[in-house]
């Protein structure tokens, strides 16, 4: 695979940094463009106190000139302002005279039991800093990047909040671009006011409660090009790597793609999508329930997937633990952290889904210079223009 990125940083360190390699050169950049989508990342009813704090903006270090990419490794900065009161639990150097109070008591559902035991430094502060979802900040950057690629050619990456707690939207909720451009403003990034209004009630009881909520969210990609991904080899497969991407998420436990668990139950009569021939549009479909992806390639259907998010962990009312140093039962430990983050997540959602996807789009189009990958889409849409054609 050309593209990769990496990051680093932890959630109370100076940054987070990140290293996007292998985007091609000549594909217009700005940090406007990485920026916008961070701000989105921030909002959302239900997210905590860290948000009042932070308001997120990258710095491009390397990469981009001129307004463009060069081919070369993007690097990107996103500082964290919350460092300042921070400096001193998060000191690199040993802080002379001083001792800090360990996180002993591990909360359920994070990273910090399964941490202790793995690096054995009896903290759980020095897994849960890295393990924290502030790091989603650092990978909707990169994500941001690749989506400036998609966007290039003509693909757009939407998502929508359908379900916090027991709060469901209307089922099916219609796949339009209006639908997620609702979605985009709405508190909860519903695209159903009504649900939305629930959906901020549940949040609300659940704060005032101590306690946290999770849900669903729908990540969509309109007009995909057709035939990415390959059904060679299962690391190929695009379906493989949709999933992975959602799952790397913090907090996800179950992704579906297109109908989903729902396919299950039904038969295959009732299940596929059947392919229709008109002579203005090309190939057309009676239903979208496979959500774009047949094979693991894309069919040129819009590319639907669901992720589903647990309750945020850390609670303000917390559940029972072990100290681990005395071994004695307890409660977990409380920090600041949110009531909800699914409309946070949806976002990070984008962006993973936006960085395999122009993975898959360079590794079958070329991924040194966007003008030649812009000829090459050019010359594949025309070989394939009478039978598929792109939806104006
Ligand atoms: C987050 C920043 C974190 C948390 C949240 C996500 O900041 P802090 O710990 O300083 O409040 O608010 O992460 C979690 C709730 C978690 O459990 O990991 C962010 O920037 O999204």
């Amino acid at each position: 695979m050309s593209l990769r990125f990496l990051t680093g940083g932890e959630s109370h360190g100076p940054a987070l940094v990140i290293i996007v390699d292998g985007m091609p050169a000549g594909l217009p950049l700005s940090v406007d463009a990485i920026d916008r989508h961070l701000a989105r990342r921030q909002r959302g009813h239900g997210r905590g106190g860290r948000m009042n704090i932070e308001s997120d903006r990258v710095q491009i270090l390397s990469g981009v000139r001129f307004g463009q990419t060069m081919g070369s490794p993007i690097s990107l900065l996103i500082e964290n302002r919350d460092h300042a009161s921070w400096d001193e639990v998060m000191s690199v150097a040993e802080v002379e005279g001083k001792k800090f109070a360990r996180e002993t008591r591990p909360r359920p559902g994070h990273a910090d039991l399964a941490g202790m035991l793995k690096y054995g430094t009896g903290d759980a502060r020095d897994v849960l800093e890295r393990a924290s979802a502030r790091e989603t900040a650092a990978r909707t950057a990169a994500g941001a990047v690749a989506r400036r690629l998609l966007e290039e050619l003509g693909s757009n990456i939407a998502s929508r909040v359908v379900r916090i707690g027991s709060a469901s939207a209307p089922d099916p909720a219609p796949v339009t671009r209006a639908a997620f451009a609702e979605a985009d403003s709405d508190p909860m990034r519903c695209s159903d006011p009504e649900t939305s209004r629930r959906m901020v009630e549940e949040v609300d009881t659940a704060a005032a409660d101590g306690d946290s909520l999770g849900g669903v969210f729908e990540v969509v990609v309109f007009k995909p090009l057709p035939g990415l991904g390959s059904a060679a080899q299962a690391d190929r497969r695009l379906d493989t790597r949709l999933c992975g991407a959602l799952a790397s998420i913090p907090g996800i436990k179950g992704v579906e793609i297109g109908e989903g668990f729902k396919l299950a139950s039904m038969k295959g009569s009732e299940a596929h999508d059947e392919i229709l021939f008109e002579a203005d549009r090309g190939v057309v479909r009676r239903t979208n329930r496979a959500g774009g992806l047949e094979a693991g390639m894309t069919n040129g259907e819009p590319i639907v997937l669901r992720a589903a998010m647990k309750p945020i962990p850390t609670l303000a009312r917390p559940l029972a633990t072990i100290d681990v140093d005395t071994l004695e039962p307890t409660v977990a430990f409380k920090e600041r952290a949110d009531t909800c983050a699914v409309p946070a997540a949806a976002v990070v959602g984008e962006a993973v889904v936006a960085f395999v996807l122009a993975q898959a789009v360079l590794d079958k189009f070329g991924s040194d210079s966007m003008a030649d990958i812009k000829r090459s889409v050019d010359g594949y849409l025309e070989r394939i223009a009478g039978l598929w054609k792109r939806e104006v």
